[in-house]
């Protein structure tokens, strides 16, 4: 028995997340956190809605809400749908939270006195009508490139042309339309993450067990170019987290607050506060998990996310824990994945393009997506979504094989012997083989699980659900019925118990399905099989059941077109 922390990346608290994203942090990070609370480790597993930062302060504006506001429906509206998905997160707190603030500014207060914080003068656009710095997406203009009139500060969406707000002609506030902007110097606080470098560099070789996905993007923005450069951590925004030296004041950065990716990770551990606050729980229970002195020695975290977001969890975010030379816990294993198409293109929030969270619960359960998704993890490249291959998967993967299963042998169960495991028959070669194949291929699934592998995962998982249908199908205790009752009592009972490992081992996958599957075998003990032959003989003669109502239901061609066609384009 271990203990583990496992974070997922924090999702922008502007709009509902996709599918891909869900499939690139939270949702395997929610399989292994489900797994290892299986196997009996101690987890704690935290996500967090991140609330800061110019996407957040428009998404409020555009809603014509405070931004306050607008976060706390925003975070309940995500934590709604995370439920939904079943990601059991032991907390889901939010980067605005108190928590947050303090420790943001402790960080940057530790790091100051270190050393490893410099002030940069830099020239931004300043709007007299609004009374403010405008940061790059919140101004517009014509695009030098193609003209477009819309274009933003930082890019033309109409021609992709990166810009800077000053290449723009007739520049806007996008706030209030004003063209009565000036250039003003303003100052901003970097973090010197260049001093840091030959630290982290070190640090990422000694993590020679890490994906090479993770690595080589670190190696990159080590080495590529000029090397690791200083970062801003500061913005004149209003929304956000005030920019202060510790407890006390920073002269110059008033009015002005950290960066959303400077104090996003630091939620992380902010968010372990939180979770102790809403249970009760003291300072020394969370820091056991966070602080190396007080108790997080043998904690192995575990982080998960989208390659996008690997520079900053193997480089600032360290270089923040590092330089703040407190005894704060860093990453052990850091898993990040590629990106999931749709159907022939990308997922797109912008355009709508693609299935988002919301809609996805709308059509179908959480299992079914659960399933697809994490069988189909853009793990070593990119991969994509199709309705055809998703229709193909739950049809056969959940409804031929597991659902089947289940459904078959409770139904016969049920009109040959009553609902009740029968007595009677005893084992022999058949059951004696399958019972060795199953515990290898348990261990597989195991190390599969263990190493985080998640597409592996689910094809060992699917294998064992395979091996138990081909013995049911082999052995056919509906014909051995008519000959020898005895034999196929003793094939039933062991389907029966076939059933219960199939729920057992499938519950992180699909945890939904799983609890049916139990409580129509009225199987309270749910515990990790420990030895294959004693967990295949739990439910004894005697023992009641019911019959459960279809596990999985088929996608048709109908449903599975209509699909497609309706999430093709704008979101509506
Ligand atoms: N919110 C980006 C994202 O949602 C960002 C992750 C922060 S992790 C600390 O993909
Ligand atoms: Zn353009």
């Amino acid at each position: 028995m271990a203990r583990h922390l496992i974070t997922s990346a924090i999702p922008y608290i502007n709009g509902i997340k996709h599918l891909g994203n869900l499939v690139g942090s939270q949702l395997p990070a929610d399989l292994y956190a489900r797994y290892l609370r299986a196997r009996g480790h101690e987890v704690l597993f935290l996500c967090a809605t991140d609330e800061h930062g110019t996407p957040a302060e428009l998404a409020a504006a555009k809603a014509g809400k405070p931004v306050a506001d607008y976060c706390a429906e925003m975070h309940a509206v995500q934590a709604e749908i995370a439920d939904g998905f079943r990601l059991s997160f032991d907390h889901f707190g939010r980067s605005s939270s108190p928590q947050n603030h303090a420790l943001t500014q402790h960080f940057a207060g530790r790091l100051a006195d270190a050393g490893l914080i410099r002030e940069v003068s830099e020239k931004q656009v300043y709007s007299n009508a609004d009374g403010r710095f405008l940061p790059d997406r919140y101004i517009e203009g014509t695009c030098p490139n193609c003209g477009y009139d819309r274009a933003r500060g930082d890019q033309c969406e109409n021609c992709t042309k990166q810009l800077d707000p000053t290449d723009l002609i007739e520049p806007r506030s996008a706030v209030s339309g004003s063209t009565d902007l000036e250039v003003r110097e303003t100052r901003h606080l970097f973090l010197c993450q260049s001093q840091m470098k030959d630290e982290l560099d070190a640090w990422i070789d000694s993590k020679s067990d890490w994906p090479v996905l993770t690595t080589s993007i670190a190696k990159k923005w080590l080495h590529d170019g000029d090397g690791l450069q200083d970062r801003g951590i500061t913005r004149d925004l209003n929304w956000g987290i005030p920019v202060r030296r510790g407890d006390a004041d920073w002269p110059g950065m008033e009015g002005k607050v950290f960066y959303v990716w400077f104090d996003a990770p630091i939620e992380y551990i902010a968010c372990a506060g939180e979770w102790a606050a809403a249970n009760g729980l003291d300072d020394a229970d969370w820091e056991r998990w966070w602080r190396t002195d007080k108790g997080a020695g043998d904690v192995r975290y575990t982080q998960f996310m989208g390659k996008d977001n690997v520079p900053f969890h193997t480089l600032s975010f360290p270089a923040t824990v590092l330089g703040s030379g407190e005894p704060w816990k860093l990453v052990d294993h850091l898993k990040s994945f590629n990106y999931l198409n749709y159907d022939g293109g990308q997922f797109s929030t912008s355009q709508g393009r693609g299935i988002f969270m919301d809609q996805a619960l709308e059509i179908l359960p959480a299992d079914y997506w659960r399933w697809w998704l994490l069988s189909h993890a853009p793990e070593n490249s990119d991969s994509e979504f199709t309705w055809e291959n998703f229709q193909q998967s739950v049809n056969k993967d959940l409804a031929d094989v597991l659902g089947n299963f289940v459904s078959r042998i409770t139904k016969f169960c049920r009109s040959k012997f009553g609902q009740e495991v029968p007595a009677g028959g005893t084992f022999g070669a058949d059951e004696e083989a399958l019972i060795s194949d199953l515990s290898e291929m348990l261990k597989r699934y195991e190390q599969a699980m263990e190493s985080m592998e998640v597409r592996k995962s689910a094809a060992e998982l699917r294998a064992i659900w395979a091996r138990g249908n081909e013995y049911l199908q082999s052995v056919a205790p509906w014909t051995e019925f008519k000959t020898d009752p005895e034999q196929a009592a003793a094939q039933t009972r062991l389907g029966l118990n076939l059933a219960r490992l199939f729920a057992v081992l499938s519950a992180p996958f699909v945890p939904d399905a799983s609890e049916k599957i139990l409580t129509a075998l009225r199987s309270e003990d749910n515990a990790w099989p420990d030895g294959m032959a004693e967990f295949l003989s739990a439910l004894r003669p005697g023992h009641d059941f019911d019959v459960p109502d279809v596990l999985f239901a088929k996608i048709s061609d109908e449903q599975s077109e209509e699909w497609q066609s309706r999430f093709g384009g704008t979101r509506v």
